[in-house]
């Protein structure tokens, strides 16, 4: 294959000022969603860059993007993350595993670094679920993990289904389902990503290892009761189902302190949404997660409980029905070590942080089929979903030094 010219180092700096402006509103928050322009638009950035470097891109079943050096083929090392967005969300999650795979090969090529086997990068679709509700679904279906039925048919806010959506980003809905193929030749995925904490940050070092991921789900609660005159209809006969909408997101908040969990309610939906009627139905999506798989169970049982014990009390229907759920994910000790010792090279201190997280990635779907690991880069705000998600540039570049140490180990092997 002929080798094409290595942009400079700081061909980082200039991807991510680029990528960067791409489904950024004017609040600093990104809205890049499956399949919508921004997504699509960001996606075409990648390939556009992918090509450049003379990576061969190609897009499959599920559409996740696949770039190779030198693939596809057995024994390939993947590195990667996705492009999509939580609604209004950071610059760093998803991108910075992207961008900086991308920098990762630039730097292999600078070192004249040995490749024994091939080399992925990969975009997953979909991985935040901001616009389907669902996560991880360009790696979950490539999994297995998720019914291509399931998934054709969720719907978005405006009712548009993931059908839909995909026939018009130009791919064909009917080709989605698993891809035991596209796992089977992979040896090792790793994933380089913006820490969600600030753990690194009371460290020394720019970059730490993933050592686990809590199990977490969603839930999606539904309360119907029935729509009434806001000024008229007497509170006593109400059935109003914002009452125990409201009540439930107290307890899982009440839950979750109790327990070390975490649970969030949010993306709420009312209708109708007036402001002088009583509203017939409330829905809205429970996110649990706990460092332990029981305590997680005890919690979303019991904000159950308490959904149902309110809605009784003001003549309300409620339900609540799991959508999604990730078990507890231990990346592979002697992976994560090997990688620790490789980072450690260059680490301020011997001791690289392994760090558990509560959030969730396409690694950790990986995970269950393919070796699998994690590098975060620090985050001196901790935050991310939001625009205030940060990370110095010099911690992204060793990030992405540290990426290209870590794939010509695994490379060279
Ligand atoms: O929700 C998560 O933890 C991940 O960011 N998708
Ligand atoms: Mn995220
Ligand atoms: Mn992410
Ligand atoms: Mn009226």
């Amino acid at each position: 294959m002929k080798e094409h010219p290595v942009p400079a180092p700081g061909d980082f700096d200039r991807m991510w000022a680029e990528l960067a402006a791409v489904g950024r509103g004017a609040e600093g928050g990104y809205h890049r969603h499956a399949w919508n322009g921004a997504d699509t638009e960001a996606r075409a950035w990648f390939v556009q860059e992918a090509c450049a470097r003379g990576l061969d891109v190609r897009t499959d079943r599920n559409g996740n993007l696949w770039a190779w050096w030198g693939g596809p083929g057995p024994g390939a090392v993947a590195t990667g993350s996705h492009l999509d967005s939580v609604p209004s969300g950071g610059a760093f999650d998803g991108p910075l595993g992207v961008v900086g795979a991308l920098a990762a090969v630039d730097e292999l090529r600078r070192r004249g670094a040995a490749r024994s086997r091939p080399l992925a990068v990969v975009v997953f679709a979909e991985e935040e679920g901001g616009r389907f509700g669902l996560p991880c679904l360009g790696s979950r279906l490539t999994a297995g993990e998720v019914s291509p039925e399931r998934v054709r048919g969720l719907t978005d806010a405006s009712g548009t289904t993931w059908a839909q959506a995909m026939e018009r980003a130009g791919l064909d809905p009917e080709g989605i389902g698993p891809d035991p193929e596209a796992l089977a030749r992979l040896d090792v995925f790793v994933e380089l990503h913006v820490e969600q904490g600030r753990a690194l940050e009371d460290t020394p070092h720019p970059v730490g290892v993933a050592g686990t991921i809590w199990p977490h789900g969603r839930w999606r609660l539904d309360f119907t009761g029935r729509a009434d005159h806001a000024g008229t209809a007497l509170l006593g006969g109400r059935r109003d189902p914002m009452l125990p909408f409201a009540r439930t997101v107290l307890a899982a908040r009440e839950l979750a302190g109790r327990h070390g969990a975490r649970a969030t309610v949010a993306r709420v939906e009312v209708d109708p949404n007036g402001t002088n009627a009583v509203p017939a139905r409330v829905t809205a999506w429970l996110d649990a997660r706990a460092a332990d798989g029981d305590v997680l169970e005890k919690v979303v049982a019991g904000v159950g409980e308490a959904a149902e014990a309110a809605a009784r009390e003001h003549g309300v229907a409620s339900a609540v029905t799991g959508e999604s759920l990730t078990p507890l994910v231990e990346f592979p000790e002697g992976l994560r070590d090997r990688l620790a010792a490789v980072v450690a090279a260059a680490a301020p201190t011997p001791r690289v942080p392994v760090l558990p997280t509560g959030a969730g990635h396409d690694a950790g779907v990986l995970a269950a089929h393919v070796p699998s690991a994690m590098l975060y880069v620090r985050n001196p705000t901790g935050v991310s979903h939001s625009p205030r998600e940060w990370a110095r540039p010099e911690d992204c570049h060793a990030g992405v030094a540290a990426l290209a140490d870590v794939l010509q180990d695994l490379l060279a092997r």
